[in-house]
């Protein structure tokens, strides 16, 4: 069997969190690794994102060039899925000038073929800022809920989609600028044409996830409209047309082709341009897409139709999407701050914690919630407590009575029997389910396999045996062993850290998968090494009051005004030794601050001083006196110092 698997190409404007791995990186994981343990012909192919609105509001945001943005986010989103286990056999990038050409051929070859036309369309212009306006660059009032701030394509608040034109109030998203409607061309895909020739395609796929056929469906339903794919913009790929300068393609076109330029790449890189090739055109390939919801018409109606149109490739068997991951009860949320970032997750805990708890409550059929309770829970009482511990309790009592080799068994009894018939049936059992896109199952049999382990090793007793039947004993130990290998084998494609470190420590024989459930045993062990320490509450409870809000985003921090202030006046507050009344000059312009300093400077020491004032709190009345402000200082054991400058600064400069 061959086959094609691709991740989701995530955007290079921002780190992967928790619902980017559970939505696709982890399930393809898994798959991959299970096809590859059973000796299947697999390569699992991804790459970041690097074009479209997303890219360039990051740049924007944080003053820095798109190229900068992406440099830096595709070296962290590898990190972090290394660090994570999520082996890609190439992680490219749409940025490439190979990706860039591959996609100008695609739009060629489908607008010759007549897939492609032009359309003046009018949109929206920002005057000071000089440019036509991506959707997302467009802010205003949602016409539905009446929120302020919803996106030019949709409301976050309410999810309701939009037009830019919707929007009630338009500003532009860089400048507040209100946009002017200016007419300009895009060319638009003939998605239209291949409505009766996807309907067939996709009735024919009735073994697909039911959420993803519904979701199709509906489009079908609805019947599908040609869509503009090219967009005014510098950041993206070329229009390769001469009357489209200063237009590129919608990122949406040129993002799924990605997955074959970072597939030629990878031939490249093995010295074997052409190796490509069959996991693309030859029908046999099994194309497998893993997704996160949100990204399911893209790849099962307008990705299939470019492809219809192209001609050459293959079409998608299968798009085993994943439902939303929520946290601790709420949607993840980049902006708010309500998510969980790899990065930050590794400097903490284990990568296969994480692999655990997001397979055994995957988003597979419907939406699930993540909590760092269930988290510690299932990490302390089910991988310690019975994975951890038949590991350890096994390994343990060979290295202690046996000095660390095997015993062996020449025959069994009708309780070894049992459990080696449960061992038996583990590889297929876990193996078909992983097939049909069933991780949290395939997960539950392969724990389900630990406990009874546990169960044999505590009704056999091999701690009493060993002293009144040693032969017992020693068959019991060699069933154990065997137990733990074809746990080593079974885990590896959910836990690939434990796995490996079991491997280890049993001096492990290599086996398939299919192989593993009557595995074969080495001759002796090493020193265990615990698999999983347990994990505090403390520890718990300090990442849940991090998302409780201790921590603030950057857009929070930024409503924060810090200017510095001159000290012009200063006077004691009557009736107070700890207040002082100061004027400051901010700027052209003046304000009255309170400031609770007195014990540690006189109101003269005061007067003359660059200060740092927030600028925008709330007026309040401080024993009846009005301050418009506050006045930052360090605190510290028995006094206060108020917060300067270093060199001589005009006063109401921002202070960052
Ligand atoms: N970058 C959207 C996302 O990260 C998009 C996926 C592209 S797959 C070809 O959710
Ligand atoms: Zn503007």
């Amino acid at each position: 069997m061959r086959l094609l698997v691709t991740s989701a190409l995530p955007y290079a404007n921002g780190d992967i969190h928790l619902g980017h791995l559970a939505g696709a990186y982890l399930p393809a994981d898994i798959y991959v690794r299970y096809h590859r343990l059973k000796g299947n012909d697999v390569i699992h192919i991804c790459g970041t994102d690097e074009h479209g609105v997303p890219v360039t509001i990051s740049a924007d945001k944080e003053k820095k060039s798109p190229q900068e943005i992406v440099d830096h986010y595709y070296r962290s989103i590898k990190e972090a899925f290394t660090g994570f286990g999520i082996h890609f056999d190439n992680f490219s990038r749409t940025s490439l000038q190979a990706h860039h050409r591959l996609a100008q051929d695609f739009f060629l070859r489908i607008y010759e073929k007549g897939y492609i036309y032009e359309q003046e369309i009018e949109q929206y212009y920002c005057q000071k800022c000089k440019r036509f306006l991506p959707d997302r660059y467009v802010v205003g009032k949602c016409p539905r809920c009446a929120t302020d701030g919803a996106k030019g394509d949709q409301c976050e608040n309410c999810g309701r989609w939009l037009e830019p034109f919707e929007l009630i109030n338009p500003r532009c998203l860089i400048c507040d600028e209100i946009p002017q409607r200016r007419g300009t061309k895009h060319w638009y895909f003939k998605l239209s044409t291949f409505q009766e020739q996807l309907r067939d395609w996709i009735d024919s796929k009735t073994d697909w996830k039911e959420h993803v056929l519904a979701f199709v469906n509906g489009w079908l339903k609805e019947g599908l409209q040609d869509r503009p794919i090219t967009r005014d913009m510098s950041w993206g790929v070329p229009v390769p047309l001469e009357v489209a300068q200063g237009k590129v393609l919608y990122v949406w076109f040129d993002a799924p082709i990605g997955y074959i330029s970072s597939t030629k790449e990878w031939a490249e890189q093995k010295n074997d341009p052409e190796k490509w090739k069959p996991y693309w055109c030859d029908k046999d390939t099994r194309i497998i897409h893993f997704i996160g919801k949100d990204n399911i018409v893209f790849h099962a109606l307008i990705w299939p139709a470019m492809l219809m149109a192209y001609g050459d490739f293959a079409l998608p068997s299968d798009i085993p999407a994943n439902q939303f991951l929520t946290l601790e009860g709420d949607k993840l949320s980049t902006s708010k701050g309500h998510a969980i970032w790899l990065p930050d997750y590794l400097k903490e805990f284990d990568a296969d914690s994480l692999r655990y708890a997001l397979t055994r409550n995957a988003p597979e059929i419907r939406d699930a919630d993540f909590t760092w309770r269930d988290f510690q829970a299932w990490h302390n009482n089910e991988l310690a407590d019975i994975l951890g511990n038949f590991v350890n309790r096994t390994l343990t009592f060979i290295q202690k009575y046996y000095n660390g080799m095997v015993p062996t068994a020449s025959s069994y009894t009708e309780q070894d029997n049992k459990i080696l018939q449960i061992l038996k049936a583990g590889p297929s059992s876990i193996g078909s389910k992983i097939e049909s896109f069933e991780f949290k199952n395939a997960l539950q049999d392969l724990m389900k396999i630990a406990q009874q382990a546990n169960r044999y090793f505590d009704h056999e007793e091999p701690w009493v045996t060993r002293r009144t039947n040693p032969l017992t004993c020693e068959r019991t130990m060699f069933v154990c062993m065997k137990i733990v290998t074809t746990l080593a084998v079974l885990s590896e494609p959910f836990l690939p850290f434990t796995a490996e470190k079991i491997k280890r420590m049993i001096n492990y024989i290599p086996q398939s998968w299919d192989d593993s459930g009557s595995p074969q045993v080495a001759a002796s062990v090493n020193p265990p090494q615990i698999l999983f320490k347990k994990i505090d509450d403390a520890v718990i409870d300090a990442q849940i009051s991090k998302l409780k809000g201790s921590e603030i985003s950057i857009e929070e921090f930024e409503k924060v005004k810090l200017k510095t202030a001159k000290i012009i006046e200063a006077q004691a507050v009557e009736g107070s030794k700890t207040l002082i009344r100061c004027m400051v000059e901010v700027g052209s312009g003046k304000k009255q601050i309170v400031a609770g300093v007195g014990k540690y400077y006189k109101p003269d020491e005061l007067v003359g001083k660059t200060v740092v004032i927030v600028e925008n709190l709330k007026p309040a009345k401080i024993k009846g006196v009005l301050s418009q402000g506050m006045l930052l200082a360090a605190v510290t054991d028995g006094d206060i110092v108020i917060l300067t400058t270093d060199r001589a600064t005009p006063s109401g400069s921002a202070v960052q």
